[in-house]
């Protein structure tokens, strides 16, 4: 696909997609979602990236669905839209590689839930974040009602989700929304750094945490920790063996 939104930059394993829609602060349009389809499907299969980090250009990571393209649809088209987006950013979570938010402004309504969908964001100290929907009378569509009571607590969630407050990123912090508050200027190098500590351990060890933790999450607990105890077993006749013995042999693991 030719990328319009999207810009893609690759080195050392670390793929970094940029939104890039400055002019509407990277709102979300149509295009935006066929673009990000066809970006995961792209990095799913790229070999030689193992971290991805997604950002935004400009002042904003992205200040919500594109409220121009909203505007004026029926009920029906909405809830199609909603699916949609619903779909695209669950397959953000299903990527097999981590996907790391680095909000470098802006977070807003469907911004802050793409920031959400991401395993875990770092934000810049200009970043806002906020769910400002029910200021234009509208309800998340892209699955804040789900992702934010899960990752902030009810209380936290249902404050932001009913009073539309943006909020600075040291109370992101304060609340668990954001992992790590950085000046503007090393934002991307924060984010590369992790990106790049991630990247260096055992691959198909990082793949398993992310798949075990996401989909425990949607278990109840004895479900999820069989389902650990099972991929469990799965790197120990391959890197999970490797990983032991170059320990045991006080050398770096070759992986
Ligand atoms: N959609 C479309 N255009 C936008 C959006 C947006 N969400 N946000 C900003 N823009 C545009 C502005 O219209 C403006 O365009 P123009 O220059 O042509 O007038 C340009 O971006 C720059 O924006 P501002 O001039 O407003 O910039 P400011 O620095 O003055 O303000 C704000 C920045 C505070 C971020 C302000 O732009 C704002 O409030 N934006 C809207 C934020 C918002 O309400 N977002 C939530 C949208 S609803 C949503 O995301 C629901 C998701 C679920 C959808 C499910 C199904 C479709």
């Amino acid at each position: 696909m030719d990328y319009e939104i999207l810009k893609l930059s690759v080195a050392e394993g670390i793929a970094t997609v940029t939104i890039s829609r400055p002019q509407a602060l990277n709102a979300l349009n149509s295009r935006f979602f066929r673009e990000m389809d066809a970006m995961i499907a792209d990095l799913q299969g790229r070999d030689d990236v193992k971290v991805v980090i997604l950002t935004g250009e400009g002042k904003a990571f992205v200040a919500g669905a594109d409220i121009a393209e909203m505007a004026g649809k029926s009920q029906a088209l909405a809830r199609e839209f909603s699916r949609i987006g619903q779909a695209t950013f669950r397959r953000i979570e299903l990527l097999d590689k981590p996907v790391i938010a680095a909000v470098n402004g802006f977070a807003l309504g469907g911004g802050c839930e793409l920031a959400l969908a991401c395993d875990f964001r770092i934000a810049s100290s200009k970043a806002k974040f906020g769910q400002p929907e029910v200021s234009l009378g509208l309800i998340p569509g892209y699955a804040a009602t789900q992702r934010l009571p899960r990752l902030v607590g009810l209380g936290n969630a249902l404050y932001l989700l009913t009073t539309a407050e943006m909020i600075g990123a040291e109370e992101a912090l304060r609340i668990g929304l954001v992992q790590k508050v950085v000046e503007p200027e090393a934002l991307l190098p924060a984010a590369t750094e992790i990106a790049r500590t991630i990247a260096a351990k055992g691959p198909l060890a990082v793949k398993l945490v992310k798949r075990v933790a996401r989909e425990g999450l949607l278990m109840d607990f004895e479900s999820g920790c069989a389902l650990e105890a099972q991929h469990f077993g799965d790197p120990f006749e391959g890197e999970g063996a490797e990983g032991m013995r170059a320990f045991l042999e006080k050398r770096p693991p070759k992986w």
